[in-house]
């Protein structure tokens, strides 16, 4: 009898269990969707932990709707419940790409967070002095190691934090330096050319066997000065790149990376993945002038 009733509470408690599961996936089958205040587009939206990119918008169920509020995430304090319109094809010459209008001013270095049922920022990140050592040295070898012969060090960010959750703190570092800039400011503006010596990166430095490891996420740097591969047409423009969040973006408890780019007369964000040790790309968007 005690066997019976253990098995029929099991029974029991399975199929609340089952019933529970489905009520989660239903929550959880309602989009995430991820916008960039950068470039002013949808980076994409997530089901079910699964990155799934802005152009496939178009390919869900006609009952699809778009988040009534927004959570804001970058590197100064987060800006939580922003109301925003449903979301709309830019105007030209963005009218490939989704937006929304929000309620209110938002400052355009963030990245804005819909229908989440995780939190996002499940770790601080805390800015460090540009002005250390050990990270310029870093980052002078890893120059070094893509071509660059004597590189002229400019960090313009160090962020830490704790990106999986595991209690060690990974350092992330953006550095800059244009020849055709010669001003000190923290945002650089991509310029039209690129010269000999010239880079803009996002490197990411861990602790691996107690030595600290510092691999490149993403940028450009160019060992030589870029040429027009045509008379009428002009040598391909630098890119300048700049952390703008390090926040969950797809749930699975481990921080992606935001990274902002510029270049002459375009605009785009791209969100790094990390994978087996490695931050790899997982969505863009973006567009031209
Ligand atoms: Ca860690």
């Amino acid at each position: 009898m005690a066997n019976k009733l253990r098995i029929i509470s099991i029974l029991v408690l399975t199929g609340a269990g089952l019933f529970g599961f489905h009520l989660m996936n239903a929550v959880a089958a309602a989009p995430t969707v991820i916008l960039t205040t950068h470039a002013r587009c949808m980076l994409g939206h997530v089901v079910d932990g699964k990155w799934i990119e802005a152009d496939e918008l178009r390919k869900l169920p006609k009952d699809f709707v778009s988040p009534k509020q927004y959570d804001l995430f970058g590197l100064g304090n987060p800006i939580k419940g922003v109301g925003a319109s449903e979301l709309v094809l830019q105007e030209y010459p963005c009218h490939t790409r989704y937006y929304v209008k929000f309620d209110k001013d938002v400052p355009n270095n963030y990245t804005a967070v819909g229908n989440a049922n995780w939190n996002p920022q499940p770790r601080p990140v805390k800015s460090l002095s540009t002005n250390n050592a050990a990270y310029k040295a870093a980052i002078a070898d890893l120059l070094k190691q893509n071509g660059l012969t004597n590189p002229k060090v400019r960090i313009l960010q160090v962020l830490k934090t704790d990106i999986q959750g595991d209690g060690k703190d990974e350092v992330f570092i953006s550095a800059t330096y244009f020849t055709a800039n010669k001003n000190g400011s923290e945002i650089e503006h991509a310029p039209m050319y690129a010269k000999k010596g010239d880079y803009s990166i996002v490197a990411y430095r861990e602790v691996i066997d107690e030595k600290a490891v510092t691999k490149l996420v993403t940028g450009n740097i160019f060992e030589t000065t870029p040429q027009s591969s045509a008379p009428d047409i002009p040598p391909p423009a630098p890119s300048e790149y700049h952390i703008n969040a390090i926040i969950d973006l797809d749930g699975d408890g481990i921080m992606d990376i935001l990274v902002d780019n510029t270049i002459h007369e375009g605009i785009g964000s791209e969100v790094f993945t990390l994978k087996s040790g490695k931050f790899e790309f997982a969505t863009y968007c973006g567009c031209g002038f």
